[in-house]
């Protein structure tokens, strides 16, 4: 057991890869939520926390989706609390880029638009990663991926700004290599009256190509460079939580990388 964690909720030992920094994301958002919580997940790296057959590796209840609908899926079951008189219960959608930004946009912008009360947090290790690593929306410019082998040649969608244009409460860019800032966002969103989205910069190194001891250090590289931002938007006033030092050079962020080798 890790003693930092609050709410043991995410068993030991889930087959994600060594170094995998989803893993550490979702133990991190589940640790603030609480076991009152209901988490619905789209296929991904973030369904081996769903578990197999009858078998699950977290102690919350918890709905496999599909790619196209986290978000409708998590309003839905908000609705089905509502009409029950049970508020007080989270309903989190944890969905992978691929699924956030791509696939499930229609339904995420949706939810978004119609006020819904779910807490959507979209983790990004910037490809589809259960898939092989194919080129999302979120995969960054220049990054190599199975189907952008000679290297991606458009930029990052921007998904926050995306987000941000639906004016819903609670909005934040957050990092695995700042666990109290990430920590810090997720109870403003549990709190929060309306919806909420957080997205969570998580390196992968089996699709990135880095060494998996490396995952924080790369993740706080990003922010340090400025190749992340982290900020959060409360009733669409933009604050950053962290401000950039420029110790790091993004090509010091990136050289570690195979995928923009
Ligand atoms: C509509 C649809 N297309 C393709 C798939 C196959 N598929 C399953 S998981 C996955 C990858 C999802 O990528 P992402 O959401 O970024 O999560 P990650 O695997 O990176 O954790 C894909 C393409 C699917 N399940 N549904
Ligand atoms: S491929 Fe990447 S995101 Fe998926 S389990 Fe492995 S390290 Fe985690
Ligand atoms: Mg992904």
């Amino acid at each position: 057991m890790n003693n930092n964690l609050k709410h043991n909720i995410v068993a030991q030992g889930v087959s994600t890869c060594a170094g995998c920094g989803l893993d550490i994301a979702i133990r991190r958002v589940l640790n603030v939520l609480g076991e009152e919580t209901i988490i619905v997940i789209p296929p991904g790296c973030a369904a081996l926390f769903s578990g197999y057959g009858n078998c699950t590796a977290m102690k919350i209840p918890g709905f496999q989706g599909n790619l196209e609908n986290t978000a409708a899926y998590a309003a839905g079951i908000r609705s089905g609390l509502e009409a029950q008189g049970k508020n007080n219960i989270n309903v989190v959608g944890f969905a992978g880029d691929g699924a956030t930004v791509d696939i499930g946009l229609q339904s995420l912008s949706g939810v978004l638009e119609r006020g819904e009360k779910v807490i959507y947090v979209c983790y990004d290790n910037e490809a589809y990663m259960n898939t092989g690593n194919q080129r999302s929306g979120s995969t960054p410019l220049n990054a190599t991926t199975k189907t952008t082998p000679g290297s991606k040649l458009v930029p990052k969608k921007n998904m926050l700004e995306i987000v941000m244009a639906h004016h819903i409460p609670y909005v934040a860019s957050a990092s695995i290599g700042y666990i109290k800032d990430l920590e810090r966002k997720v109870q403003k969103a549990k709190d929060v009256q309306g919806p909420s989205y957080i997205h969570i910069h998580t390196p992968c190194p089996t699709g990135w190509g880095f060494e998996p001891h490396l995952t924080v250090e790369i993740a706080r590289k990003a922010v340090l460079s400025g190749m992340w931002e982290l900020f959060e938007v409360i009733d669409g006033n933009k604050v950053s939580t962290m401000q950039v030092t420029n110790s790091v050079t993004p090509e010091e962020y990136m050289c570690e990388q195979r995928r923009f080798k």
